[in-house]
């Protein structure tokens, strides 16, 4: 196939991702828990072009500027490898998400790309192979190919990877307090933390036994204990974060009102928790029933927005005209 496109969503770590053992390959030094959502879809195609000297590459129909494009050129060049072709593709991609949400959209965007890029180079990956190859255009986009929620292995290039985890339901409240663009982009911010906080060996050693204390929680379908961990590991990387040379602090005043609130609402009686990844915008989680109650709470704050799972990347057309969608899609991952 010579043109093929896909569809991303976002996702939002419990246990988060930061910092790499390897910048090339881009594996972590510690696995995440995700949860892959069902709004703020990227919609990706990829259009194979022999007779040009170039790959172009689009974002809601503007060229992209040059270091995306460049990390665009840099993720096919792997795709035109493993299929041993050198033809240039054109990049056209959509994106829902609002650029002022403070939602990255590096893990949809890439997810979407690897889809659409694998068909459109005529390569035959199955969920681990695509996960693998969305992480080398950014780590967090290894969790997006998954539906619901999702575990990315650390270890080596064959093994990092991420795959469906079965967890307790819950819903997502995306709490937008500040519009601003970051001053310091995630992936310099880690390099910075790992070069110069001195926490960092004990961020990675208690990552490891964080997310295992989380998988144990989702194997329990024990919302609790997996809402306690994600607020404690939220709290910890930017902690971490803070630590670094010259400091780096994300979270803002209205941030830290925001964890006070949740901290209120479940002192009474109303089960929530907050997470915030490199940005002050917060993320709660709750019971699915609980979420608009816990929504209505928080929208004196800032803007509310109610999101649940999603689906993993999705190939919109293939041979066959179907669709094809990695993960689970219904039930226990939520
Ligand atoms: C996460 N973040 O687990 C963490 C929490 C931000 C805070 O994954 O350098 O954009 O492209 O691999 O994937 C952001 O990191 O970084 C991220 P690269 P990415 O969601």
């Amino acid at each position: 196939m010579s043109e093929a496109a896909a569809r991303a969503f976002p996702n939002i770590a419990l246990v988060k991702y930061w910092g790499k053992r390897d910048t090339s390959l881009i594996l972590p030094v510690a696995g995440s828990l995700s949860l892959t959502l069902d709004t703020y879809a990227t919609t990706t195609t990829v259009r194979l072009d022999p007779d040009a000297a170039a790959d172009s590459f689009t974002l809601n129909g503007v060229p992209g500027a040059a270091i995306p494009t460049q990390r665009v050129t840099r993720f096919l060049d792997l795709v035109r490898e493993r299929a041993g072709s050198t033809a240039r593709a054109r990049v056209d991609s959509l994106s829902e998400i609002p650029t002022d949400a403070g939602l990255a959209s590096s893990a949809a965007g890439f997810a979407a790309l690897a889809v659409a890029a694998g068909a459109a180079y005529g390569l035959e990956l199955d969920a681990r192979a695509l996960s693998r190859l969305a992480r080398r255009g950014s780590g967090s986009a290894a969790r997006s190919i998954i539906a619901g929620l999702a575990v990315w292995h650390a270890g080596d290039d064959a093994q990092s990877f991420a795959e469906p985890v079965r967890g307790p339901e819950f819903t997502m409240i995306i709490l937008t307090l500040d519009r601003s663009a970051k001053r310091v982009s995630s992936r310099d911010a880690m390099v910075r933390t790992a070069h110069t906080s001195p926490f960092y060996d004990g961020w990675i050693s208690s990552t490891a036994q964080t997310l295992d204390a989380a998988l144990a929680a989702c194997r329990a379908d024990d919302f609790t204990a997996l809402g306690l961990l994600t607020e404690l590991h939220a709290l910890r990387m930017h902690a971490l974060i803070q630590s670094a040379d010259p400091p780096i602090r994300y979270l803002k005043p209205a941030s830290i009102a925001a964890f006070d609130r949740v901290e209120e609402l479940r002192a009474a009686g109303l089960e929530c928790y907050a997470t915030a990844d490199a940005g002050p915008n917060v993320v709660v989680i709750a019971r699915p029933e609980d979420a608009v109650q816990v929504a209505t709470e928080l929208a004196v704050l800032g803007e509310t927005r109610v999101v649940g799972p999603g689906p993993g990347a999705t190939l919109l057309t293939d041979e066959a005209g179907l669709t094809d969608e990695v993960g689970l899609t219904d039930g226990a991952a939520g």
